[in-house]
């Protein structure tokens, strides 16, 4: 089966021993009632465990990513934070430098409180070499995000997984930004892919939500203990409402993709803005400014069509300032040595037309400099 086909049918098949909706139902239940004490109804005991929404969804994603085995949480930080309680106190991290700035905050205001050490490096490109400089024998884990948030460099996953297979380490991928659209880590070598599907996988600004997806059954075990035991689980509206995103994921990142190649054209022939980050696939773009931090607000302020927000990968463009918004938390020597400085824009284009987009762009870079 083809991805498209699968997003619209793998989890919501039809049970005729039911009433044959085409559509998964949303399974509000939060116990279920068995009728003896040893055996759970269907295999379900209490909806934090187990509940059939969230399985349909879960087996959904799996099949998306080519996994065999997936975990949907109540947001991405809390699929993250699922994935390094695999992890124990003393073990060390290997973190691509340019990151969500809320999980850079949760790996160092919180896990860092718990024993957990982490290594922030650049290792794209052809500086791949400095992860084996940096993995040590307490080494565990490498965590990366492709395209990275918000400078949308692409890392070589196949590589950066054989480096982690040979060293025994659990390579974690971050795959909000690529969908399974247009990147299926899994089959790259990775051992967990992860996303925030609050952005492309659900797309609509309408529910916050995580998963994870795995091929290893000790793995996946190991994930299913920790999803009940922590508790942070997807609940089943939301669970519902990623299943019907998710029915239109490929045509959506196709459009967020054209769209994002003229919008891309468009910028390159604008004087004031000195470099544009596009990793030529899927909707996010970041550009830099030619200009201070006021006339840089002043750009964003000016914009009519496209709301000035956090988040991304929904049918509405929204646009923000890394630096005093998804960002703010990382400390400005960190910010500036990673290369997010205050002329930085990242644009998340959506699926308007893509005309009134270009001239919404082109009057706010005209208004912000006069
Ligand atoms: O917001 P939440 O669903 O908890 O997901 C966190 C997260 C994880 N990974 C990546 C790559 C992300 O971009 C995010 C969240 N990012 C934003 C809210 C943002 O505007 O960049």
């Amino acid at each position: 089966m083809k991805i498209s086909t699968k997003s619209i049918h793998i989890g919501g098949e039809p049970n005729f021993k039911n009433s044959g909706d085409v559509v998964v139902p949303i399974h509000l239940s939060s116990t279920f009632a068995r009728e003896r004490v040893n055996q759970p109804t269907a295999g379900y005991e209490y909806s934090r465990t187990g509940n059939p929404t969230r399985k349909a969804l879960e087996r959904n994603l799996a099949a998306l990513e080519n996994g065999r085995y997936a975990f949907a949480y109540s947001s991405g930080l809390a699929a993250e934070t699922n994935a390094l309680f695999l992890l124990k106190q003393g073990d060390h991290i290997v973190v691509i430098d340019d990151v969500y700035g809320g999980t850079r905050r949760l790996f160092t205001q919180v896990f860092s409180k718990f024993g957990l050490n982490f290594s922030f490096i650049d290792f794209s490109g052809d500086k791949i070499n400095i992860l084996n400089e940096t993995i040590n024998k307490k080494t565990k884990m490498i965590w990366l995000e492709s395209p990275t948030n918000p400078l949308l460099k692409v890392l070589d996953i196949e590589k950066i997984a054989q480096i982690g297979r040979k060293c025994r380490l659990i390579t974690v991928v971050d795959n909000t930004f690529a969908t399974p659209i247009y990147q299926r880590p899994l089959e790259l070598g990775a051992d967990i892919v992860l996303h925030s599907t609050t952005k492309y996988l659900n797309g609509h600004s309408d529910s916050v939500g995580g998963a994870i997806v795995v091929k290893d059954k000790k793995l996946a075990s190991k994930l299913l203990y920790l999803q009940n035991a922590i508790g942070a689980v997807l609940s089943p509206f939301d669970s519902y409402l990623l299943l019907r995103g998710l029915k239109t994921l490929t045509i959506r990142m196709q459009k967020h993709s054209d769209n994002a190649h003229k919008v891309v054209k468009f910028l390159q022939s604008n004087t004031h803005i000195k470099k544009i980050n596009y990793p030529g696939f899927s909707g996010m773009v970041s550009f830099e400014l030619d200009l201070n931090l006021r006339q840089s607000i002043r750009f964003l302020e000016s914009l009519k069509l496209i709301h000035i927000a956090e988040s991304l990968g929904a049918v509405e463009s929204l646009v923000e300032h890394p630096a005093t918004m998804t960002h703010a938390s990382i400390p400005y020597g960190e910010r500036i040595k990673i290369g997010l400085h205050d002329g930085l824009i990242r644009l998340s284009v959506g699926l308007e037309d893509v005309n009134d987009l270009i001239q919404d762009l082109r009057q706010a870079l005209q208004q912000c400099v006069s």
